[in-house]
């Protein structure tokens, strides 16, 4: 077959819902975007363990700690299986890894915020797990099963990351007028960089059009952003908190909430390295995968070591 034959064939096996396999033919294009997706998607699992991180040592309680810590090390066992499954695709996590120390790669904008109080940790969990869930629940469908059947386990964990979010700020919620106060105060830092979590505008959007065509996007940034915010207004009803957008209200004829416009500039800032925390973020990570260095030295060297001695038996 020649290559338009193949894309053709491609496209039909991608619109009759088929999962495409590592080993399976697929445009260069196709490979190219996906690496491009589950590698960012990876580096914002692994650079998202930053802010919360920063409150392990700070927690309120020994409850809330050890909530804190499972659910941290979820999101770097996530990373780890994104790796996993974009390394299907032919690329290497040392590749990965270094695209993003050397800025090549993106990860999400919104861990480039920083945690100044413990309700960031419960704003965090309940709205930036709510907007990636709603983002990965539409990824189960997607069309390269690697990524897919990576995303079935990670919604399990993200909807427990939720609810633990959801409980810290239901409990602030419940108490002072201080705790009250600091709740809020979260909900207004956050509100705007999470609806960012979306990405652009589906007219600004490049990538979108050809991935929704290959079925590796199933709903559009737009479409998913309304789905979040339909669900979220009546989360935060429920408790108290009040959202920061007062062109925020329900439509009647659309069936959905209409809501201001996102500051735009900012999010261009913050996903090109010039966030309140994007310097630092990259910073921690390069230092920590310097220190690692010691580790993937004695992985090699056991495995040179098998290696020869299987040779050798
Ligand atoms: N931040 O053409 P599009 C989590 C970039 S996981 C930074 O619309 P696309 C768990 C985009 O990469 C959160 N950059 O792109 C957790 C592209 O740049 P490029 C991460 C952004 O790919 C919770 C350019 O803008 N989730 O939170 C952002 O079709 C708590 C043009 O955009 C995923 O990554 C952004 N927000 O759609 C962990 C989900 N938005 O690559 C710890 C998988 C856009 O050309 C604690 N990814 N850009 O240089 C996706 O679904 C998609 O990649 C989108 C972007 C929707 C993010």
């Amino acid at each position: 077959m020649d290559q338009a034959e193949e894309e053709k064939v491609f496209q039909e096996r991608v619109d009759a819902e088929e999962k495409i396999e590592p080993k399976d033919w697929m445009p260069d294009k196709y490979r190219k975007t996906l690496i491009r997706q589950i590698s960012q998607h990876a580096h914002s699992e692994v650079i998202g363990m930053q802010p919360e991180g920063n409150w392990l040592t700070r927690a309120p309680t020994l409850h809330r700690k050890a909530v804190l810590l499972a659910k941290v090390q979820d999101e770097g066992g996530h990373g780890l299986y994104l790796y996993s499954a974009a390394e299907t695709m032919g690329v290497s996590r040392e590749e990965m890894i270094d695209d993003l120390h050397e800025e090549r790669a993106k990860y999400a904008s919104i861990f480039n915020y920083p945690t100044l109080t413990w309700s960031d940790i419960g704003a965090i969990g309940w709205l930036v797990d709510s907007a990636a869930i709603v983002n990965q629940i539409s990824l189960q469908r997607t069309s390269y099963g690697p990524y897919a059947r990576a995303m079935v386990r990670i919604c399990k964990e993200e909807s427990f990351h939720q609810r633990q979010g959801y409980n810290i700020m239901m409990t602030l919620m419940r108490g002072s007028d201080e705790q009250k106060a600091m709740a809020q105060d979260s909900v207004d830092r956050f509100w705007w960089p999470v609806l960012m979590m979306f990405g652009p505008h589906d007219s600004d959007s490049v990538h979108s059009a050809q991935n929704m065509k290959w079925k590796i996007k199933r709903q559009s940034n737009d479409d998913l952003r309304q789905k979040f915010i339909d669900q979220t207004v009546e989360q935060a009803n429920a408790i108290g908190i009040t959202l920061p957008d007062p062109d925020l209200k329900w439509n009647e004829e659309r069936g959905h909430y209409d809501f201001g416009e996102i500051d735009w500039e900012e999010f261009r800032r913050s996903m090109s390295g010039g966030g309140p925390c994007s310097r630092l973020r990259l910073a921690h990570h390069r230092q920590v995968h310097e220190e690692g260095e010691w580790v993937r030295e004695a992985m090699r060297v056991y495995e040179n070591k098998k290696r020869s001695n299987q040779e050798a038996a």
